[in-house]
């Protein structure tokens, strides 16, 4: 695998799930596939999980791991081509990228979306040119509008708690008051997507996502109805996609704030967060802290599910 920015990348998703139980079961059996090879996990933007559990899943490799923060102590990078650089910006993107790729063998890559301009997002520029210039295989650590490592450990999570073949899965929306990227939820919409899970889609109107990601998937905006019977609920926050109102906050209406109330509706459903998650605004102190949330746990199977991902792209 020469990247890995959606789950369209990987081979085959069944194979990669069983891998994820073989890791699982035995997380030091690939030691020896990474040896001399050198990760290189280039942060746009913060971390604390994506940061911590892939470096785990490159030393279980045996690899060697380098982290640049490109806003703590590189240089402001200018990333349009074409730009006269007489202002604070002292590289460019274009040196920059291949001078990173010389030291490494495989690319990790965090780009958030800007939120100010819906086509520059959904273009990936800096992902994509990662991709196109450092030539070394790239994986994303969430680019601007898919978090593939997240979707891919919240789909292992899921298929290790679920009680039925089916389970049916909400993805509900949930109010913070700072405007968030739709990646998480483009993601795991997309994941879901490839499984025969019920899959229903929750969010206040006005919060439509990408109809690419939703696909088939049933949007219900009466909320009691969508937590019905639910087995797992999944809460993320995310901007508005439509129109001209991309990128922004429309309301922060804690009506949609997951509490016992709603969770009292559902099948006992699981509770899933990608965390970080703002406490009595996506779910309450109640909630977060039932033995039925299960956000612990999920972070965990990051480090499977990049140790999946590394895996493979070592093969070449
Ligand atoms: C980011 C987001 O919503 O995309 C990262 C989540 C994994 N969250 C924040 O910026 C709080
Ligand atoms: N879930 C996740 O990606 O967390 P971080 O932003 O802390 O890496």
């Amino acid at each position: 695998m020469k990247q890995f920015t959606s789950v369209n990348d990987l081979p085959s998703l069944p194979e990669a799930l069983a891998w994820a139980k073989e890791v699982k079961a035995n997380p030091f059996a690939g030691r020896k596939s990474g040896k001399d090879k050198t990760l290189l996990l280039v942060f746009f933007n913060s971390s604390l999980r994506t940061r911590l559990s892939t470096q785990k899943a490159a030393l279980n490799l045996g690899m060697n791991v380098i982290v640049l923060d490109i806003n703590q102590g590189a240089w402001k990078l200018e990333t349009e081509r074409g730009v006269v650089m007489d202002g604070d910006k002292s590289e460019h993107i274009l040196e920059a990228i291949p001078v990173m790729g010389s030291y490494c063998d495989i690319i990790g890559v965090r780009a958030f979306a800007g939120l100010q301009d819906r086509e520059q997002d959904y273009k990936e520029i800096i992902l994509n040119q990662f991709i196109r210039y450092s030539g070394k295989p790239v994986f994303s650590m969430e680019g601007a509008t898919r978090h593939p490592l997240q979707s891919f450990a919240d789909l292992i999570t899921i298929e290790e708690y679920k009680k039925t073949p089916r389970p049916k899965v909400l993805l509900t929306w949930a109010p913070v008051p700072k405007a968030l990227p739709q990646a998480v939820a483009n993601s795991f919409a997309e994941w879901i997507n490839r499984t025969d899970y019920e899959f229903v889609i929750t969010h206040p109107e006005g919060y439509e996502l990408d109809e690419m990601f939703v696909q088939g998937a049933t949007i219900e905006y009466d909320i009691e109805k969508a937590y019905r019977g639910a087995d797992f609920v999944y809460a993320k926050n995310w901007s508005a996609y439509t129109g001209g109102n991309y990128g922004k906050v429309l309301h922060t209406d804690r009506r949609w704030t997951v509490d016992e109330r709603k969770m009292a509706l559902t099948n006992n459903a699981y509770f899933m967060h990608c965390l970080p998650v703002r406490r009595n605004m996506i779910v309450t102190d109640a909630v977060i802290e039932l033995p039925t949330s299960i956000v612990i746990p999920e972070a965990a199977n990051r480090a499977v599910s990049a140790q999946v991902v590394l895996r493979e792209m070592l093969k070449h």
